[in-house]
């Protein structure tokens, strides 16, 4: 059987998880929030990734029932360890999205009902798209992300960096956040010079544009002195923890690094 009409009936078996990967603060290594990364558990062939299953997903139009499926359970989790976990009253939930959700005229309904199901306040609600994504349909995706922001719910760029958006849309997207790709992380506290300025002028950006942002993909203690040297405010990464499985959570709140 191939994947694409596997993957039609995961969601019906109950094949899909959501894991969750920390986001800190740089300065003290606090938990601010996590990241919902979907995972596939396949019945035969074990777990297999999003960068697998997803482009299947968006061919077909499957990412359209997966990716309500992983908003609804990543905010009714999100809003269990707000109200459930103690000192976990603040943390934010980041949901990626995919273009044909952005283009789904019931996207907004859709996160609008999420948020009144579960109660969670829409201001702890950030949802990652990519510039390439916004690029295919300008117009269409503002609409959307207008209504997004009307219902308080926050919008980050994810990869920033690898699209291929000119910089003038950055000041006329309503987003709220950046997220510094990991192929730009990777070369901190390394040989390359060229690495550590691209970090600095991305935060410079991120700064002057009234931005928040994120460094992806910390693996290591270089990288973290050196992000804390040019003064990104958040990062996730290995150097945490891999995303996790929701039972693990609570433990790994309870016990930081
Ligand atoms: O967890 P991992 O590094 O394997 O994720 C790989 C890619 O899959 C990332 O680019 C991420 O944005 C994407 N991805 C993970 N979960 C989701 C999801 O729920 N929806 C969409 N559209 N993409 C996701
Ligand atoms: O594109 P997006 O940023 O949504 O995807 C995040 C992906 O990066 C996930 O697949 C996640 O598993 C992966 N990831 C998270 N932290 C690290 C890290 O420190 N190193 C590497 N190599 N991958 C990471
Ligand atoms: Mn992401
Ligand atoms: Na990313």
């Amino acid at each position: 059987l191939d994947l694409d009409s596997q993957l039609a009936r995961a969601l019906d078996k109950d094949e899909l998880r959501v894991y969750y990967q920390p986001i800190v603060e740089v300065s003290t290594e606090d938990v601010v929030g996590f990241e919902a990364l979907v995972r596939w558990v396949h019945p035969q062939r074990g777990l297999i990734l999003p960068i697998e299953f997803i482009p299947v997903a968006e061919e077909t139009g499957m990412i359209i029932p997966i990716g309500e499926w992983v908003l609804r359970q990543s905010l009714a989790q999100a809003q269990k360890w707000r109200t459930e976990a103690p000192g976990a009253e603040d943390l934010s939930i980041s949901v990626n999205l995919s273009t044909l959700q952005l283009q789904d005229p019931d996207f907004l309904g859709v996160v609008e009902d999420a948020l009144t199901q579960t109660g969670l306040d829409p201001m702890a609600l950030h949802l990652e798209i990519t510039e390439t994504m916004v690029m295919n349909d300008v117009e269409a995706a503002m609409g959307t992300l207008h209504g997004l922001r009307s219902l308080g719910v926050r919008l980050s760029i994810d990869d920033f960096g690898t699209g291929y958006a000119a910089l003038s849309y950055l000041s006329r997207l309503p987003v709220q956040t950046i997220k510094i790709d990991q192929s730009f992380v990777k070369g901190l506290g390394g040989d390359d010079p060229h690495a550590s300025s691209i970090v600095d002028a991305i935060v410079s950006l991120a700064r002057a544009l009234d931005l928040d942002v994120i460094a992806e993909g910390v693996e290591s203690a270089e990288q973290l002195r050196e992000l804390r040297r040019i003064g990104s405010r958040l990062a996730q990464g290995f150097l945490w923890s891999r995303p996790l499985a929701p039972e693990e959570i609570p433990e790994w709140l309870g016990a930081p690094s």
